[in-house]
């Protein structure tokens, strides 16, 4: 039987030299580091059999919550070769949300900073989780320790296509985050249709190198960027953080760069940034986020490259790309054109030109963890996949995106979910009822604000607030600004206008 083991397949596309270089770690404040295919292969492969060496189950989740680093990435691919299931988390959560992941994935392992061992720790083993270890972006850390008592080679353990690689947890628009299970064969695929399209060039053809400067733990810099990279045998520029002027620095040693619109608005704030830094780049691509035409227009000026928009989302990873081929335009505000194997359909009612998005194809997740409930409702009864975007497609089949038919803000390209803050903001003392929009911002694309009712009696102090959601939340998910009104816009069913209000506070970032 074929081992379907997405290590497999990344591994077989490393260089036949394995001692080149396949990560350069740079870093603003000392000397860059450099790793080879052989580090990655050595020690994904000790970290690989320290897990064996627990014995867990089938399926056990290994969940991870620490800052960006390349030993973060080798124990993702560690977790991929074991044939166990990965779980990422931003390293922004707090430990109520922690909790809530904890008791949702239910990991046999938890590997986190050690600046969190403290608390994490507790509610782990409270949860049950067996065994903690740490991992900080400096090398250090437990996991390392103990891996380094296995030996660095090992056999990827066989699975099936269907079987569970990763689970993404997703915010909902009620409720909680729900866990989507992308398969070895979904992110395969998608790397693969990827590798083609946006034409990574072998080594015969010049080779590639990538910036990496995203975030570890989301489907964008996590799967695109860094399969992309790994599938390609193509070394990757590591950022452990994105500082526009350490990436434009080193753009003339890249080819490819990936990040949200909030990175290409920051490049062009940076004095630094022009075409001639940009003079060997192949590819800039956007996505996680709309982009702005205004950006989209500024960036070609300054950069002469026209940024390549892309659409995807959590439980299906890649959906559509603009064209790679210079004969075919990419156009602002589109998203381009379902990817090869993907089907697209826009469900309209009545004569709209407008409706709901639904896909299918290779790269569709199997599911939400332990949730069959919410998985049937985002499915239609003929097997598509509601994506809860709303778009257009026109008559060539470029998908144009319009709108959500989810509450949901995208703040710098992470996901926040009004619904969820209201909750933390309703608890609040004082605070009888709240409302949470997105309004526009000049970096972040869209700001999160409040909106409070104070109970009968009270005042509320907006800086408290802010303060209190600061203990209990991620910061991208605390509003950046707050006000205190008598109350609420409704409507004669007695729902809150939040498009009253958005217009409204529209201008609060943004002239
Ligand atoms: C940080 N902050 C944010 C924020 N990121 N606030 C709102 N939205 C965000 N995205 C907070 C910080 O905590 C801080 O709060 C303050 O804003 C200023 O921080 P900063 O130093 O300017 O932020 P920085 O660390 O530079 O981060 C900004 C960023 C980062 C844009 C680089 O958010 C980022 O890497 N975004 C990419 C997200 C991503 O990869 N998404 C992919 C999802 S996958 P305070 O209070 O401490 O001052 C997906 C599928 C697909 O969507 O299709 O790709």
């Amino acid at each position: 039987m074929t081992n379907h083991n997405l290590y497999g397949a990344l591994r077989a596309a490393f260089p036949a030299d394995l001692d080149r270089t396949a990560i350069e770690c740079v870093a603003t404040d000392g000397p860059a580091l450099f790793y080879t295919w052989r580090d990655l292969d050595r020690s994904s492969a000790m970290i690989a059999n320290l897990l064996a060496s627990l014995a867990l189950p089938v399926g056990a989740r290994v969940l991870a919550h620490t800052d960006k680093s390349v030993e973060a990435l080798i124990l993702y691919l560690a977790v991929l070769r074991a044939g166990l299931i990965y779980v990422p988390l931003n390293n922004a959560y707090q430990a109520s949300e922690l909790s809530y992941f904890i008791d949702n994935a239910d990991p046999s392992v938890v590997v986190c900073a050690s600046r969190d061992f403290g608390w994490l720790s507790k509610i782990a083993f409270r949860a049950g989780t067996a065994h903690v270890y740490t991992l900080d972006d400096d090398r250090r850390g437990s996991l390392l320790q103990r891996a380094a008592h296995h030996p660095d080679a090992q056999a990827p353990v066989p699975r099936t296509a269907a079987d569970v690689a990763s689970i993404i947890y997703t915010s909902g628009t009620t409720g909680r985050s729900k866990g989507a299970m992308l398969s070895h064969g979904n992110l395969l695929s998608n790397a693969q249709v990827l590798k083609t399209l946006w034409g990574w060039r072998s080594e015969a053809e010049g080779g590639d190198v990538l910036i990496h400067a995203l975030p570890l733990f989301h489907v964008h810099g996590l799967f695109v960027a860094s399969h992309g990279a790994l599938l390609n045998g193509s070394k990757m520029l590591w950022f452990a953080k994105f500082d526009a002027r350490a990436v434009t620095a080193r753009l003339p040693d890249a080819t490819v760069f990936m990040g949200v619109p909030t990175l290409y608005g920051r490049l062009l704030v940076d004095p630094s940034f022009n075409a001639q830094a940009c003079r060997n780049m192949r590819l800039f691509i956007s996505g996680s986020a709309p982009l702005l035409a205004d950006t989209f227009c500024q960036f070609r000026e300054r950069s002469g490259h026209t940024i390549l928009e892309r659409y995807g989302m959590s439980e299906t990873v890649m959906l559509t790309s603009n064209p790679y081929a210079p004969t075919q335009e990419r156009i602002a505000g589109t998203v381009g054109f379902a990817l090869p194997g993907v089907d697209l359909r826009v469900t309209t009612a009545g004569g709209e030109l407008i409706g709901a998005v639904e896909v299918r194809g290779p790269s569709v997740f199997q599911g939400y963890w332990r949730m069959p409930e919410k998985t049937a409702e985002d499915f239609t009864t003929d097997g598509w996949f509601k994506t809860g975007d709303v778009g257009q497609l026109d008559a060539q089949g470029r998908l144009t995106l319009s709108g959500r038919s989810k509450d949901l803000i995208i703040s710098g390209g992470y996901n926040v979910y009004p619904a969820e803050v209201e909750g933390y903001l309703n608890e609040l003392p004082g605070v009888e009822e709240s409302a949470v929009i997105g309004v526009p911002h000049h970096d972040f694309g869209e700001a999160v604000v409040a909106v409070l009712v104070p109970s009968t009696g009270a005042s509320v102090d907006v800086a408290a607030c802010i303060a209190a959601l600061k203990q209990r939340i991620a910061s991208f998910k605390v509003p950046k600004h707050a006000m205190v009104v008598d109350q609420l816009p409704r409507n004669a069913m007695g729902k809150v206008q939040k498009a009253l209000l958005r217009e409204q506070y529209q201008r609060l970032f943004v002239q």
